[in-house]
């Protein structure tokens, strides 16, 4: 187990965000505070889709026949679906699959629900569990068989051109959710052979995770009209005509909170963005023999304060523990922000603030009309600079190169995204896999007119990315 492994199964224990010891390889359990985070994340993500996507809930179950009628997509999940074929003792006419993605639960519905261009553009979103027999190592979070918390949405809309800006406009709100995160990323158009089966294309965010490997993080796919014309959903135009509509989906899951535990983590253990984390500060009272009682009423009142004029989450640790097993413990958790108070700070009207992401102490002055909307900015500027910092050690992991040899020397040295020009043709592509035994990521926009491929020298338009992946 590589060193990163190490540390990331230990934590999740550690810190009680999920239990991997159900009896279901690739099943875990969540735990309260993992819940919590995952809660806080969702919430994000929920109030950024609302803003003009709709949520539905659609049956864990899909017909066989349903799910083998658009052949592509079927061919890439075929190995990785989990059958239902039996209710009590009776065998079933017709074998369920359990969702491993909704489409073909989803689109024999839209096929009812599109009638006429006044119902487009549709904008759906679900947050349910899917299933997949991964066949890879499984990896708690990262890779599981069942994904508790895919959130999936689906477009649909009368052009191509709609569909096109549709997916710049996920790429936006993926953007928008993970720097809320502080989760660096790169966008790259994946190749051909890597998309998402049945789609015309696929956009992928990957991350890069703190042992050089990256993760895909999420991806928006353009569908085209391929699963209109399998599932016949059509719509009337203005002129009385019926015609294909053009659709596109996108999807994440439960590794963007593997993401922001490995990516912010270090060696104390978590640290959390103060948006997500199940409590953002936490209160130590400093108990002498004398004046126990005087700190106890003024953390209550703080705490009481905090929650009520800033709406920020919590926790007041009076437990009858000593301190350093308390500030150890919120550290490993990750708590952004503790403050620390004793007989002598209440006197001085200081408190003693202790940031998370900065492992620094900082005596404040404690006025009482200010110190909600203080603390409040404190984390503000916590938020920021977890992001910056990792976006600092992202970018210190991608470095470019001009020639085979140094792709492979590079990789040798060390981790992380390589990029080049690369021609575009899948037989050079695979090569260049095979050669530097890295996975092409993607395309980018491209930043080299007139550039050739490293691989073949023919012309190259593209800015292309590897790396060793997850
Ligand atoms: C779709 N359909 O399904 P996608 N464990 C954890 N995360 C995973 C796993 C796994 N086994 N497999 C995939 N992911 C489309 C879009 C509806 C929504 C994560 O797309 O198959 C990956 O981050 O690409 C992936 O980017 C995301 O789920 C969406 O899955």
């Amino acid at each position: 187990m590589s060193e990163f492994s190490e540390w990331f199964h230990n934590i999740l224990e550690e810190a009680e965000i999920i239990d991997t010891r159900y009896p279901i390889k690739g099943m875990h359990v969540w735990l309260p505070q993992g819940f919590k985070i995952r809660k806080h994340t969702l919430n994000i993500l929920k109030a950024i889709l609302d803003e003009d996507h709709e949520e539905v809930l659609f049956p864990l179950l899909i017909p066989e026949d349903e799910l083998a009628k658009e052949a592509i997509h079927v061919k890439g999940f075929e190995e990785e679906v989990y059958w239902v074929t039996h209710g009590g003792l009776s065998e079933l006419n017709e074998k369920l699959a359990l969702r491993p993605t909704s489409e073909t639960a989803m689109y024999p519905m839209f096929s009812l629900w599109v009638r006429n261009h006044s119902d487009l553009p549709m904008k759906y979103y679900q947050v349910v569990n899917t299933f997949r027999y991964e066949t890879k190592h499984t990896r708690p979070l990262i890779r599981v068989r069942e994904i508790t918390t895919f959130k999936e949405a689906h477009t649909v809309h009368a052009t191509a051109e709609e569909t096109e800006q549709q997916v710049k406009d996920a790429v936006k709100i993926y953007k928008k959710f993970f720097d809320m995160l502080g989760i660096p990323y790169s966008v790259s158009k994946r190749p051909e052979w890597d998309k998402f089966p049945g789609a015309l294309y696929t956009v992928a965010f990957d991350t890069i995770m703190p042992d050089g490997k990256t993760l895909q993080i999420g991806t928006v796919h353009n569908l085209g009209q391929t699963f209109a014309k399998t599932f016949d959903i059509t719509y009337e135009t203005a002129t009385g005509e019926h015609e294909y509509v053009y659709q596109t989906c996108y999807g994440l899951s439960d590794r963007v909170i593997a993401s922001v535990i490995g990516i912010h983590g270090d060696k104390s253990g978590l640290c959390m963005p103060p948006d997500i984390a199940p409590y953002q500060v936490v209160i130590v009272p400093i108990i002498f023999k004398k004046g126990g009682e005087e700190v106890l009423e003024f953390c209550r009142n703080l705490e009481e304060k905090l929650k009520s004029e800033a709406n920020l989450r919590v926790y007041f640790d009076d437990r009858d523990i000593r301190a350093g097993k308390k500030y150890y413990e919120w550290e490993m958790r990750g708590v952004p922000l503790r403050i620390e108070i004793g007989p002598r700070d209440i006197q001085n009207k200081k408190l003693v603030t202790y940031r998370r992401d900065t492992q620094e102490k900082e005596i404040i002055d404690y006025n009482p009309l200010a110190i909600s909307e203080t603390l409040f900015e404190t984390l503000g500027e916590i938020s920021l600079n977890m992001k910056d910092k990792a976006w600092a050690t992202f970018e210190k992991c991608i470095r470019s190169v001009d020639s085979i040899e140094e792709a492979e020397e590079e990789m040798t040295k060390a981790n992380g995204i390589i990029t080049f020009n690369w021609c575009g043709n899948e037989d050079c592509g695979k090569d260049i896999e095979e050669k530097v035994k890295v996975a092409i990521l993607g395309v980018q926009e491209p930043d080299n007119e007139n550039s050739t491929c490293i691989n073949c020298d023919k012309p190259s338009k593209h800015r292309t990315l590897i790396a060793k992946t997850y």
